[in-house]
């Protein structure tokens, strides 16, 4: 399991020293490239501009203090701002065993595999006067489409160590999110990852086994863990259908193998701004 660096000085020093090469002669200064966002999220623009295409797009959410990339995924009922894709079927499926430092600022590539970052998820989903929701897409081994909607998805901030809320749930997936009874349920909970511990398991235990971290001990990933839950779309690829970790959506008697995944979040007017 990977290793967490420890984002200290060596880094920051690092990072700052100057480029001493002599193979480059720089005649003139890199002008530095400011982003320009082209809206608040993919839902604005879409209202802006109702025949822009899926793609890559520079957003600001109201409220963030500088814009950034994200996969814009331009349907009919709206623009949706894609926060995590996985697809095990890609030439290279990326890797999303890590730590805390990475699932804050994202990784990955906007146009396969790729997790926003939660301050960016933090912040598309906190600005004032709007309401997020959230659409669970998943594409099982057979390839049957499952889906989950909840009318509300907020993330909160890294103080809050990120914590998850959500809304009422609608589709043919199941509420994995809140599984069956109260120790699976993952509204609430904080976002725990190989190094940062924020879940509910003080410890947990299954049949001898006793482990404190859902993360670090059972999934690798980074998630809103309970102790532990049944969602996990982050965690390792599964073998088989009904394994007890790894990427999984499991709710009730239904636990199919996944294949691929993807999170976005629509904004509208919430109804009582
Ligand atoms: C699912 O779809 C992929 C890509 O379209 C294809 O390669 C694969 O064979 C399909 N799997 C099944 C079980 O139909
Ligand atoms: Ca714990």
């Amino acid at each position: 399991m990977a290793a967490c660096p420890v984002l200290g000085l060596a880094t920051l020093l690092f990072l700052s020293a100057p480029q001493a090469s002599s193979m480059v002669q720089y005649r003139q200064l890199v002008p530095v490239v400011l982003l320009e966002p082209q809206g608040r999220d993919c839902s604005h623009i879409w209202v802006e501009s109702p025949r822009a295409r899926s793609g890559v797009y520079a957003i600001q959410p109201e409220g963030a203090s500088a814009p950034f990339k994200v996969l814009c995924d331009m349907r009919t009922d709206g623009g949706w701002t894609v926060i995590q894709s996985r697809d095990r079927g890609r030439q290279r499926p990326l890797d999303f065993e890590r730590c805390w430092q990475e699932y804050k600022r994202g990784f990955g590539d906007l146009r396969g595999d790729h997790w926003l970052g939660l301050e960016h998820i933090s912040g598309l989903t906190s600005q004032p006067g709007l309401r997020s929701e959230l659409v669970v897409d998943l594409l099982d081994t057979d390839n049957h489409t499952l889906q989950a909607h909840y009318d509300n998805f907020h993330v909160d901030k890294e103080d809050q160590f990120y914590q998850l809320t959500l809304g009422l749930y609608s589709g043919n997936a199941g509420d994995a999110f809140r599984g069956l009874g109260q120790t699976d349920n993952q509204e609430g909970c904080g976002f725990s990852t190989l190094d940062r511990d924020h879940d509910r398991c003080t410890p947990c235990t299954d049949g001898a086994q006793t482990f404190a971290s859902c993360s670090h001990d059972r999934s690798g990933a980074g998630w809103w863990y309970s102790a532990c839950g049944h969602a996990d779309l982050n965690g390792p690829w599964p073998e088989h259908a009904g394994a007890a970790s790894g990427m999984r959506w499991a709710a009730g008697d239904h636990q199919p193998a996944l294949r691929a995944s993807v999170l976005r979040v629509r904004t509208t007017a919430s109804r009582k701004a």
